[in-house]
């Protein structure tokens, strides 16, 4: 936590500003180790407050050594004391995580400057340490478990909400705080539906099943996607899993430092092209994983940011054809200096299930 504070005390030195105040829980969870619901940051150059209240002050002094932790009834109220007792001019808040009431609040009750700042913290965050890599590591175990668990119980006649209702469940009770995202099972026509959350709906024969899904585990999500045949698929079904097989291997393969997000895309991108298959693959390639699911840097058409060793994506290639069904495979990889290394590790080949 230490290490986080001093990147970030180095980043509001180069934006010029005497302190910064987090409400926004990923950041605040980063950059303190706090992880109940409410409560706010002031970091200064040389203090650090964790301002909550009754509820949370026993955790917080548990969780966050490097804290000073203010107990308060109204933080506001709290952060305008603080922020006049150490004599700070400039505060930095998060402008794409705070309600304009919220800055209202703000403005009332800090007497010093208030500057809007994007991304301070995100920046930081792009990089995963060794202990973050460790709980995504442990978040990804928990998926892929679920998943061998999952096709030992799919039968044919279940609904795709049955089929959640167990990832659910095993993972938990694999440890996971639960899902990161809700679940996405998408069988048959459905399957065409890049985000089918589970229905009613139940699975037949030659059905394609796409499961999508991720735990959370102490602050950290995994996303995994595989996609699984109930007895065997048609030629057509059968063409378009073996693309997006090929797709997702060549990227997972290729990708590695120094490579931009857009070049990443590109690798995918150009094999399901190549099939024709180019219209049916709609979304981008992958997206940055943390303590969020969805972070940067994402895998896209138009991403100019470079791979670098320690940051975490998905790569998620699909085809969706309506009226006939689609495919999508996803893993979780983390960039190394030489490539990089799976944190998902499920199997890939197609699974027909014959139940
Ligand atoms: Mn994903």
């Amino acid at each position: 936590m230490s290490k986080r504070l001093e990147k970030l005390r180095s980043a509001l030195e180069k934006q010029d500003v005497d302190a910064i105040f987090v409400e926004s829980e990923a950041n605040r969870r980063y950059l303190s180790g706090f992880s109940g619901t409410a409560g706010a940051l002031f970091i200064t150059k040389t203090e650090a407050y964790l301002v909550t209240d009754f509820r949370y002050v026993e955790q917080a002094k548990k969780q966050c050594p490097s804290f000073d932790i203010v107990e308060s009834l109204s933080r506001y109220d709290s952060i305008g004391e603080l922020a006049s007792k150490t004599g700070i001019k400039t505060v930095a808040f998060e402008k794409d995580h705070i309600t304009y009431t919220q800055y209202e609040w703000l403005k009332n009750h800090v007497k010093a400057e208030l500057l809007p700042v994007s991304d301070i913290v995100e920046n930081i965050r792009l990089i995963k340490d060794e202990e973050e890599i460790r709980m995504l590591k442990k978040a990804a175990v928990i998926a892929d478990e679920a998943f061998l668990h999952v096709t030992k119980q799919i039968k044919s006649g279940m609904t795709e909400r049955e089929i959640r209702d167990e990832l659910e469940f095993f993972m938990r009770k694999q440890g996971a705080d639960g899902s990161s995202f809700d679940i996405i099972v998408a069988s048959g026509w459905r399957s065409a539906l890049p985000h089918g959350v589970a229905s009613e709906k139940k699975i037949e024969k030659g059905e394609l099943v796409t499961m999508d899904f991720g735990a959370y585990y102490q602050g950290y999500c995994s996303d995994i996607t595989r996609t699984v045949a109930i007895g065997e698929p048609s030629p057509q079904l059968k063409e378009i899993y073996d693309i997006v097989y090929d797709a997702q291997i060549q990227a997972v393969n290729t990708i590695g430092p120094n490579m931009t997000g857009k070049e990443a895309d590109e690798i995918a991108r150009q094999v399901i092209e190549e099939k024709g298959y180019g219209s049916y693959f709609g979304h981008s390639l992958g997206h940055g994983l943390g303590m969020e699911v969805h972070e940067r840097p994402r895998l896209s058409k138009n991403e100019k940011t470079v791979l670098q060793p320690g940051m975490v994506v998905t790569v998620e290639p699909g085809i969706y054809v309506p009226d006939v069904g689609g495919t999508r495979i996803e893993d979780d990889i983390v960039i190394t200096e030489n490539g990089n290394e799976r944190l998902t590790t499920s199997t890939k080949e197609l699974i027909i299930i014959e139940n």
